[in-house]
């Protein structure tokens, strides 16, 4: 009897780590209310925006299980207004692995990356797509899960196919609104404009030279030699550093694993 209790125990113990079995590299907390863009962005005024915050990031980690490297984004809200999943909600990471990449952060982002990607991986609802240096759509295995109650969307990647030790690489994950065109397959990020519209947010620019990126994760000021090297840019210097006198695009700082 006392056998069969240790093994039921040690089962149980075993399925718990399984379930758990995922390996945690780093996780970044992000506050909430800052899906404001470079500091004025408002969500469209579509009744299906409800009370926004599907833009805005709570937390971002990065796990690794099982062959996998799984990007976790926590939103504020995920909304469903015609039952059939989250459509309005886009996240995306670019991924840099190695010198040299896209420099562009695709799919109507409208920024620039200061660590130039060799992936990009884009997911709304349960659609994802990943695309090379090139831009071009890759078949890699990428899969999204999106759990509306929490908030939590969950990419996973098969490492082994992207080359290389994640520990090394740098990550840049946004957040904005899709905009699928009414095709239901995974669209663009919705465009922001000055004023707000049913369909478009507002707070930018009309010509397309401010980013379409209502939220991100400000890397921490870099140490260089034990001491901050300077103080680090706000989300909304970072976002709002576009000049169209200039013809400037936003550049997007990237994440490292500590
Ligand atoms: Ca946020
Ligand atoms: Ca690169
Ligand atoms: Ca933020």
């Amino acid at each position: 009897m006392k056998t069969i209790m240790v093994v039921l125990i040690m089962s149980v113990l075993m399925l718990c780590t399984a379930a758990h079995g995922a390996e945690l590299l780093s996780v970044w907390q992000d506050p909430a209310g800052d899906d404001t863009g470079d500091g004025d962005y408002v969500y469209p005024t579509n009744a299906a925006f409800g009370e926004g915050g599907e833009a805005d990031i709570l937390s971002f980690s990065i796990e690794k299980e099982n062959g996998n490297i799984i990007f976790v984004f926590r939103m504020r809200s995920l909304v469903d207004p015609w039952g059939v999943g989250n459509r309005l909600t886009m996240v995306a990471v670019a991924v840099d692995t190695e010198e040299g990449g896209d420099k562009e952060f695709r799919r109507n982002a409208n920024v620039l990356l200061a660590a130039p990607s060799e992936y990009q991986i884009f997911a709304a609802g349960e659609t994802v797509a990943v695309i090379d240096a090139e831009s071009e759509l890759i078949d890699i295995g990428a899969v999204v899960t999106t759990d509306m109650k929490t908030g939590i969307i969950r990419i996973s990647v098969p490492i082994a196919q992207m080359d290389g030790a994640a520990s090394a690489w740098r990550f840049t994950p946004v957040a904005g609104l899709q905009d699928d065109y009414g095709a239901g397959g995974l669209g663009d990020f919705r465009e922001v404009k000055v004023e707000p519209e049913e369909w478009r947010g507002g707070g930018g620019h009309d010509l397309a030279i401010d980013p379409n990126i209502y939220d991100i994760i400000v890397p921490e000021a870099k140490k260089v030699l034990g001491i901050f090297g300077g103080r680090a840019r706000s989300q909304e210097e970072i976002l709002g550093a576009y000049s169209l006198e200039r013809g400037e695009y936003v550049v997007l700082p990237a994440l490292e694993i500590n």
